[in-house]
Formats: C-alpha cells, structure tokens, sequence
C-alpha cells in the first residue's frame, strides 16, 4: 500500500469533488532535471532574481540577461515530462472539472498532455519585443547569443515569461481564482508559495471551504493552511494517488 498517510480521506474527497483545480510550481519540474528557484542549488543560489527575472535587470544588462535565459531554453529543451507530470493530465481526465494553473514556464504540462492550463507566469519558448510588444515568431537557437532585432520596430526582443514587477496575463490569473473560490479540492504541488498572487490562490481555495492538499517534500509558509500535507517528491505521490483514485471509483 503507498506510503501516503490519511491516503483514505483524500480519496473520498476526490471521489466525491466535481471541481478539482491544482497550482503548481518548479518543484514538478525538479524530477525533469530543471533546477528549482529557491532550493540550496537553485537557480536563484547563484543569481539575484531582480537582477534578471525584471525589466529593470534587462534595462540594465540586457546581454546577462538574455544569456541567463538562452541557457535554460537549452536545459529545458533536453528535459522530458516526469511521471508526476503525467498524472497530472490524467487527473484532468477523472474530473467534471479540472483546472491546472502552474507558475511553470517550460511547458512540461502541455508536453504530458494537460488540456485545460494556465500558465500565470508565461512560458519561455515564446518572445516578443520588449520595446513595441509585437511577438517575435522566428525559432531562436538557444545556442545563439545574439539577440535579434524586432521585425517591426528594430527594439530588444525578450522570452515571453512574466517578470517580477509585471502584472500576470489577466485572464489566466481571474480563472485561476476563479477555480480556487469554486473548487471542492486543490493541490498545492510543488511551491514554495513565496511568489505572489501566485501564491494566494491556495489560501482563496481554503477560504472558500476547499479541501486543500500540498504535495511538497518540505513545509512552505502555507503548510499550516493545508488540510492534508504529503512530505514526498510530486512524481512519487500524484502516480498513487492517480492509481488507488482509479481503483476506487473505477473511473
Ligand atoms: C506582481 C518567471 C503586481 C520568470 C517568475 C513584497 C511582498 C510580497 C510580494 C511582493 C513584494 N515585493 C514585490 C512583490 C510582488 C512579487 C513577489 O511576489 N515577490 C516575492 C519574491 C516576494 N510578485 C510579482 O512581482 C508578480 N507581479 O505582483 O505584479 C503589480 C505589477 C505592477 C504594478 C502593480 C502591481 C510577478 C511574479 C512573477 C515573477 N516571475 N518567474 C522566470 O522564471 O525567469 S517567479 C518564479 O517564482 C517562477 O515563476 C516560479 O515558478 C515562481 C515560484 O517559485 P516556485 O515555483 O514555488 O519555485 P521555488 O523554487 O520557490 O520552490 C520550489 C518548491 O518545490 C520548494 O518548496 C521545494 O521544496 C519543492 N520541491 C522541490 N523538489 C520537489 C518539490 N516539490 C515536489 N516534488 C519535487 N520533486
Ligand atoms: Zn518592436
């Protein structure tokens, strides 16, 4: 049997939930191989996330900042989904309703199969000028360190992902609210919920009378919030609960 503890509880409140919405962070890519933000070798151990994840940095060193980014598009573009990503889109399957809202901008969800995303962070295949906003629609070689000029305005061309400092895309974040305020249970996978509004949509879940779950091999500030908390890897518990889910309701 798993080694997931009060495993029976979440299971009847899945097999009883019509909505069931999940936000997710860089901890479900860890096990593709993608660095995490905030753990010990993180990607942010080295670099000052305003430094680069900002339209200042960029401003300001528009050249470190490209690199930083080129050098993940070619980490990323090696990794494959993990076996927690893939749960992931099977759970959409089990539901009336499932939304995934992920802070993730690899794009590892799309790749498993998940339908219904929203990404509040943006993605990093994507680019646009950062001086006109026109999208910049040409394949970038993440080994080239060359930016390229905007077709339309000649201006600086920067990865689609939403810096700090920048509002999050408006539809993707009022429908990830949306399905916190409206869902029976959420899983809070693989956050360290320090990220903000991201990170309030699991206390608007609990709020709003959710059954709230983290699946995070440590605690986070939103720990106490939870109602279950599972201590293991997302690609270890989302598999069993997927599983012994099936197992229950035949579905
Ligand atoms: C905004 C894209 C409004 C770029 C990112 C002071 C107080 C509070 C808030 C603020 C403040 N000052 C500024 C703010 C707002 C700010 C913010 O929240 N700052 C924080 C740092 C304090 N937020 C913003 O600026 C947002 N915009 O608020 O706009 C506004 C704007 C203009 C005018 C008026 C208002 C924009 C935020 C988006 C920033 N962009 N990324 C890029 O990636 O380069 S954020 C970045 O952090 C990533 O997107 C990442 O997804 C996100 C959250 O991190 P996590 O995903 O949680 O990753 P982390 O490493 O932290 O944690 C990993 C977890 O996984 C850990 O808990 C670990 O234990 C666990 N784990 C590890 N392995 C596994 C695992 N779990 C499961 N399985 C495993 N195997
Ligand atoms: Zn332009």
């Amino acid at each position: 049997m798993s080694r997931i503890k009060n495993l029976d509880i979440i299971l009847d409140k899945l097999a009883s939930a019509k909505k069931v919405a999940m936000l997710t962070g860089a901890g479900v890519s860890a096990e593709s191989g993608i660095k995490t933000f905030r753990d010990p070798d993180g990607l942010w151990a080295k670099f000052n996330p305003a430094e680069l994840a900002s339209a200042d940095g960029f401003m300001s060193n528009q050249q470190l900042v490209w690199d930083w980014y080129q050098e993940r598009r070619s980490i990323i573009s090696e990794c494959k989904p993990n076996a927690g990503h893939y749960a992931i889109a099977e759970m959409e399957t089990m539901f009336e309703d499932f939304a995934l809202i992920t802070q993730n901008i690899d794009r590892l969800h799309q790749t498993a199969g998940s339908k219904n995303i929203y990404e509040l962070h943006g993605n990093i295949v994507e680019n646009h000028c950062f001086d006109c906003g026109e999208p910049f629609l040409e394949d970038i070689n993440p080994q080239d360190n060359k930016m390229p000029p905007c077709k339309k305005c000649g201006g600086r061309i920067r990865p689609s992902v939403v810096w700090f400092g920048e509002m999050l895309p408006e539809y993707d974040l009022t429908q990830g609210i949306t399905a916190a305020e409206e869902c029976d249970v959420f899983f809070s996978v693989g956050t360290s919920a320090e990220v903000f509004p991201a990170s309030n949509l699991p206390i608007i879940a609990a709020d709003s009378g959710a059954f709230v779950i983290e699946i995070n091999p440590t605690s986070t500030v939103i720990s106490p919030r939870m109602n279950k908390v599972i201590r293991m890897t997302s690609a270890q518990a989302l598999p069993i609960i997927v599983e012994e889910l099936r197992k229950r309701t035949g579905k």
